[in-house]
């Protein structure tokens, strides 16, 4: 069968964040069961370059859009690489690929007169990059639940597409096709808003010269939604390409809620009136919030550094977390703390243990050579039963865009597996000669059981299944089947006695979160600096090297002449007022005096000092550093402090000095 896939294509204005990446695991994810149950996949995702956001901000840099978007879409595809996402494609709507489809498309709907050329008056929100009707504004401000700026007057030339003659058309392609918008609370809302009227929409811009000229009139470019949704179908070589041929209609397009009236309004009766057939489903996620409840966005800053992250936990454990937070039909929320806790309950102690269970007393009792079962008896058909109804409810979950779901039913696998190694205690069957028969069939079956995990468990992680390729020799470790065939999972007696297998190292070794950010703060308020910085140029930088333990039991240095060390000024400063900065649990904003000045330093302590603890303490700065903004303040040097096995203690003085005292 073919399945065609898509993500939005994303705005290249700043790094991708851990929403972004949500809704291409999610796509990943479903692609992966896809292909492993033998299917064609087509896997699209990309970036929508042609917006006026991207000139303002490459203006603001000083540098040309296509060298701005250049870079951050370079950052986008190291992301998707890092995060095992496996697409076929990544078009850009810079391409000319895309430019000759939205040309030949304008063209042919201006030559029947779906696009007419008029002048725009209306409420323009900038941002959003939209016009609102008088009629949709909410107390003067734009409608956008993420949005809610103010909105200005505009009169414009534009060109502009008859939404209103497809609006009964396309209600009842709705009624018809109760499955085209999911979840059905969208459709709702959906029937909702077409029912309210739909005018039509501007789809040219005089204003700009970046972006998709109009054919035979290129004082205007083609606006936003007519040029982006057509990526759908220009990265398939439409209309003749034989990836059209193979993949068009699409299955799916997965969307975050915010995007959705695009893709089921415009987007169909754009196809309607270009005579192409509808996508069968568009889906519209809920939103990752941070813990505060404020949207993770581009614009707020509140965004975790992904890059970060997977540098901390791994690819895989990122990919669960999301895919596992995210309630269907719902928002989810995001948050470090939240994610270890997972981390450490699910991948280490459920999943990652029986694992390492399994290997270890393969090892022990049987010199890691897997026994031959000596019989079937209920286990094994329960195991049995069990895993093709797994394999079952995640294939109807995951492909219903439910990945909570489909963890889930996973997990009760899980479950069920830790409960048999306890239930039949091989440890206790070890040491009785008669029941050697009993030992081995109960180390078989769990062979067996961590096999299918493996299997079931490769589209939302697909990580574990290399690791466990490294644990079990499989003299057919050629065999693309063992761990990438869906169907491997409900057979039984796939992995051959006598193969050997290693203990290893645990797949998911439990984290200790203190640590964690004590490694991160070790690296010094410098890998703040860098990071804020990055997401202040919307790039992502390279992040230092990790320390690989905390400072004391790491390595010294490289030595450095007494004329380097002289170059760093350190002071006491006295601290005079602190306080927490807003939306991170990271940061403290101090007051400092220095002599007679007072500067204001941010430091990465907050998780360890109330800001009450601080004030009136004598502590050391290094007075020379160049400022750096942290959260928008900025920062006029670095307090230092001494890290340990997740504990950390600000360096003070014990007898006062005068504040500017120098430390040598
Ligand atoms: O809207 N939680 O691009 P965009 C979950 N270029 N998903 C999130 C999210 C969050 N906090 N934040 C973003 C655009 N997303 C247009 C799309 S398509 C033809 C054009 C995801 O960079 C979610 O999928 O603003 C959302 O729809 C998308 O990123 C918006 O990305």
């Amino acid at each position: 069968m073919n399945y065609y896939i898509s993500t939005p294509i994303y705005y290249p204005n700043a790094s991708p964040h851990i929403g972004t990446a949500y809704t291409t695991i999610l796509a990943d994810a479903m692609t992966r069961i896809r292909r492993m149950k033998g299917d064609h996949v087509h896997f699209l995702t990309g970036t929508d370059e042609n917006s006026q956001k991207i000139v303002r901000m490459a203006e603001a840099k000083g540098v040309s859009p296509q060298a701005y978007v250049d870079r951050i879409v370079a950052s986008f595809q190291k992301l998707w690489r890092e995060l095992d996402i496996a697409n076929d494609d990544f078009i850009r709507t810079t391409e000319s690929r895309h430019h000759r489809v939205v040309q030949d498309l304008f063209v042919r709907l201006q030559a029947q007169g779906d696009i007419y050329k008029s002048e725009y008056k209306g409420w323009y929100c900038t941002p959003c990059e939209t016009f609102w009707p008088e009629s949709k504004l909410v107390d003067g401000r734009c409608p956008n639940e993420d949005c809610g700026r103010e909105v200005t007057w505009l009169t414009e030339e534009s060109y502009f597409f008859r939404l209103s003659k497809y609006q009964e058309r396309l209600l009842r392609h709705l009624e018809d096709n109760p499955d085209f918008i999911q979840p059905v609370s969208r459709r709702n809302e959906m029937i909702k808003f077409i029912e309210g009227g739909l005018e039509d929409l501007s789809v040219s811009r005089t204003s700009l010269s970046w972006g998709i000229k109009v054919p035979g009139d290129e004082k205007h470019v083609v606006y936003v939604w007519l040029d982006a949704l057509v990526n759908y179908i220009s990265a398939l070589g439409y209309p003749d390409g034989p990836l059209y041929a193979q993949y068009w209609p699409a299955d799916v397009h997965l969307v975050g809620k915010d995007i959705i009236r695009f893709h089921t309004v415009i987007w169909p009766i754009i196809l309607m009136a270009a005579s192409v057939p509808l996508p069968k489903k568009v889906f519209g996620h809920g939103w990752f919030l941070d813990r505060e409840g404020a949207k993770i966005s581009k614009s707020r800053g509140n965004v975790a550094d992904t890059f970060e992250l997977i540098r901390c936990y791994g690819a895989d454990a990122i990919r669960y977390y999301l895919l596992r937070e995210m309630p269907p039909g719902q928002d989810g929320t995001f948050g470090e703390e939240a994610l270890v806790e997972r981390f450490n309950s699910d991948l280490a102690n459920d999943f990652g243990n029986f694992f390492s269970r399994t290997l270890a007393m393969v090892e022990r009792y049987c010199e890691g050579i897997v026994p031959a079962p000596r019989f079937e008896g209920e286990a094994q058909e329960a195991l049995r039963a069990l895993a093709a109804e797994t394999a079952d409810a995640i294939e109807e979950k995951l492909l219903s865009c439910d990945g909570a779901g489909a963890l889930d039913a996973l997990w009760q696998l899980v479950g069920w597996a830790n409960r048999y190694v306890d239930a039949s205690a091989p440890w206790a069957l070890a040491r009785d000669p008669e029941q050697r028969g009993e030992l081995e069939t109960v180390l078989y079956t769990c062979v067996e059981c961590a096999r299918i995990l493996g299997v079931l468990a490769a589209p939302f992680m697909p990580g574990v299944p290399v690791k466990l390729l490294r644990l079990f020799e499989l003299p057919d470790v050629g065999d693309p089947g063992l761990f990438d065939s869906w169907e491997n999972a409900k057979k039984w007696r796939q992995i051959r006695p006598g193969t050997r297998v290693h203990k290893g190292d645990p797949l998911f070794p439990r984290i200790d979160l203190d640590q964690v950010l004590a490694e991160r703060e070790g690296q010094g308020n410098g890998a703040d600096v860098i990071r804020e910085q990055s997401q202040e140029l919307g790039l992502t930088q390279p992040q230092p090297e990790a320390q690989e333990n905390s400072p004391a039991q790491s390595a010294i240095n490289p030595e450095i002449d007494i004329e380097d060390f002289a170059k760093v000024d350190l002071r006491v400063v006295k601290v005079l007022a602190a306080e927490r900065v807003p939306k991170t649990d990271k940061l403290l904003k101090l007051s400092v005096q220095l002599g007679d000045e007072e500067r204001v330093v941010v430091s990465g302590i907050a998780r360890h000092y109330e800001p009450e603890d601080l004030v009136g303490r004598l502590v050391i700065l290094v007075a020379n550093l160049k400022p750096a903004k942290l959260r928008g303040i900025v920062s006029q040097g670095m307090i230092l402090a001494a890290s340990h096995e997740g504990s950390l203690e600000v360096l003070s003085l014990d007898q006062p000095l005068p504040p500017g005292a120098q430390v040598k």
